[in-house]
């Protein structure tokens, strides 16, 4: 039996129709081989984060069970970004049609440079933590703490949930 582990995935897009691409997004992972019982979080309208000035993103999560190890998790999520028409990057922390991170596999920690678990970047980013609070407050993230206690320590400052 290969077992089935909890993973969650950070979704954003601000370059085309960005509401479209997210829903999109949604669908192939539910459609995904090895994905199941996919949850959804909302969507909400982000300003942009970092260094680079670019339109605001719709954000969103998903949480899923997946047979998948990370390698072949990260291949799929990926292969979605493709197909989703998405072009390779130009722009560090730039504008992108679709972009879906891994956060979370289960329990694994991994720290090599391509792939990294849990994503380093969760504690920081109130445009993760806000979707992901909606659809799992009580996650543990290995070495960071509950997804609550992370999202009560962030400004939310001009993210809105949209309808
Ligand atoms: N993604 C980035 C850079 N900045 N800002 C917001 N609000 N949302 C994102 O998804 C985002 C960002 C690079 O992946
Ligand atoms: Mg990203
Ligand atoms: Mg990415």
């Amino acid at each position: 039996m290969i077992p089935w582990r909890p993973a969650y995935v950070g979704i954003g897009s601000n370059l085309g129709d960005s509401v479209r691409l997210v829903v999109a997004a949604f669908d192939s992972l539910a459609a995904a081989p090895g994905i199941a019982s996919l949850v959804r979080a909302p969507l909400y309208r982000t300003p942009p984060f970092g260094p680079v000035a670019q339109p605001h993103f719709v954000n969103s999560a998903a949480g899923f069970l997946t047979t998948l190890d990370a390698r072949a998790l990260f291949a799929t999520l990926r292969a979605i970004e493709r197909a989703l028409g998405r072009e390779p990057a130009r722009v560090r922390w730039g504008p992108r049609t679709i972009d879906l991170d891994l956060l979370v596999l289960g329990r694994e920690r991994i720290a090599e440079e391509a792939l990294q678990l849990p994503h380093p970047g969760i504690g920081e980013r109130a445009f993760v933590l806000l979707p992901l609070a909606a659809i799992a407050p009580d996650l543990e993230i290995p070495g960071m703490g509950t997804v609550r206690e992370l999202r009560d320590q962030v400004a939310a400052d001009g993210i809105e949930r949209l309808p």
